[in-house]
């Protein structure tokens, strides 16, 4: 399998993905309005963890392309309601095509993982035409961010079964991590002219 060509289109998708959501927040701040992206990342899953992934899931090597995470962009938001904000940006743009949305902001997984999905189909230009590519946009908070990368880290160092009682305090940082987005969506507005203040200095 010659992995470079196969995610060559994938690292394309993933660095315009992330030029036009920076492009998003630019304007955001000419405005001076708050920014409903904090910061964004954006990754092409490694080889390995597609093969796993694969593997887990029976894709056989030749169907690879059906995995729907290969390219893969993070926005986190300073609030609950940028969420939304950004979600129906997404939906609205005409350079990218959403074909499926999972709320786990609504709907949090057993886990105690809350983030918006969207697997998005996206045209990306390469020498031989237009090759649509897929990929997944994950929306979450600070808050969301900060208990899924310390839970993934904990999934990965015991090898997906963490232990019972690591397991329920990851429950309470869950909970505790909801509470905190709830407390500053009261205080939003007060955050944000804070922030706007503190930016002009
Ligand atoms: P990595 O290392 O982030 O790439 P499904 O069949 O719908 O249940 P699927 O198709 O994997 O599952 O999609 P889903 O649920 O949208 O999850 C895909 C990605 O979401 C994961 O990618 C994680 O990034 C993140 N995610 C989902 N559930 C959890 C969770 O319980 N904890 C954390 N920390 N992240 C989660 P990968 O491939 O697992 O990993």
């Amino acid at each position: 399998m010659n992995w470079d060509a196969l995610l060559a289109p994938y690292a394309q998708a993933v660095e315009e993905l992330k030029i036009k959501l920076k492009g998003i927040r630019k304007q955001f701040e000419y405005e001076s309005k708050h920014s409903p992206i904090e910061f964004m990342t954006g990754r092409v899953k490694p080889v390995p963890s597609i093969l796993e992934k694969a593997e887990a899931r029976r894709i056989p090597l030749e169907q690879i392309e059906e995995l729907q995470d290969i390219a893969g962009v993070r926005v986190v938001c300073p609030f609950v309601d940028d969420i939304y904000a950004i979600v129906k940006m997404i939906r609205s743009r005409e350079d990218l095509h959403v074909i499926e949305e999972k709320d786990y902001v609504s709907h949090k997984k057993e886990s105690g993982y809350r983030s918006y999905h969207m697997i998005i189909e996206y045209p990306v230009e390469t020498i031989h035409g237009v090759k649509m590519v897929i990929a997944e946009i994950q929306v979450r908070t600070l808050a969301m961010n900060f208990w899924a990368t310390n839970e993934h880290s904990l999934n990965y160092k015991y090898k997906g079964n963490i232990p019972a009682d690591i397991k329920s305090r990851l429950q309470r940082a869950a909970e505790a991590a909801f509470k905190l987005d709830e407390e500053m969506s009261i205080i939003k507005n007060e955050v944000q002219e804070a922030r706007r203040i503190f930016h002009r200095k």
